[in-house]
């Protein structure tokens, strides 16, 4: 059993931050259980363009309001405490949160904490192999 504290990963490897939103991995990759879990809190007003080609992930508000842009249909969902999105189709998406938003992601695959977004908002999907090395096995998006 693990049993950590999002307190505990502060300014750690496993807190990630960026100018728009930070976000803290309380599990990843090196834990093997098929998942990634995340707590990632984003500034009010800014505008976050993301795209997972190569995960699942779901997305559930716990602090804050903003809105959810589905950039594949057109169609805006207000996002505020208790309400959850899932990007079950890798959907280019954009965030824009009115005041501080906290929300909890969990992702499949796991995020092993080495990706960063590349041009295209995108994680490559890194997987370990037998050694501990990471390998990129996703085709890179174009
Ligand atoms: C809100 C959202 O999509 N968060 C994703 C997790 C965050 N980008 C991270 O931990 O890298």
């Amino acid at each position: 059993m693990i049993v950590r504290s999002f307190d505990e990963l502060t300014d750690t490897d496993r807190h990630i931050k960026t100018p728009n939103w930070h976000s803290k991995r309380i599990v990843l990759a090196r834990e093997d259980v098929g998942f990634s879990l995340h707590e990632t809190v984003l500034d009010a007003g800014t505008i976050n363009d993301f795209w997972y080609a190569n995960h699942y992930e779901a997305v559930l508000c716990v602090e804050g309001e903003g809105e959810l842009l589905d950039k594949e249909t057109g169609q805006t969902y207000s996002i505020s405490p208790g309400t959850m999105y899932l990007l079950d189709k890798h959907d280019h998406h954009q965030l824009r949160p009115k005041t501080q938003m906290r929300m909890i992601c969990v992702f499949n695959p796991p995020v092993t904490g080495a990706e960063v977004h590349d041009e295209h908002g995108v994680y490559p999907l890194l997987v370990e192999d037998a050694d501990g090395n990471l390998v990129r096995q996703d085709m890179p998006a174009g």
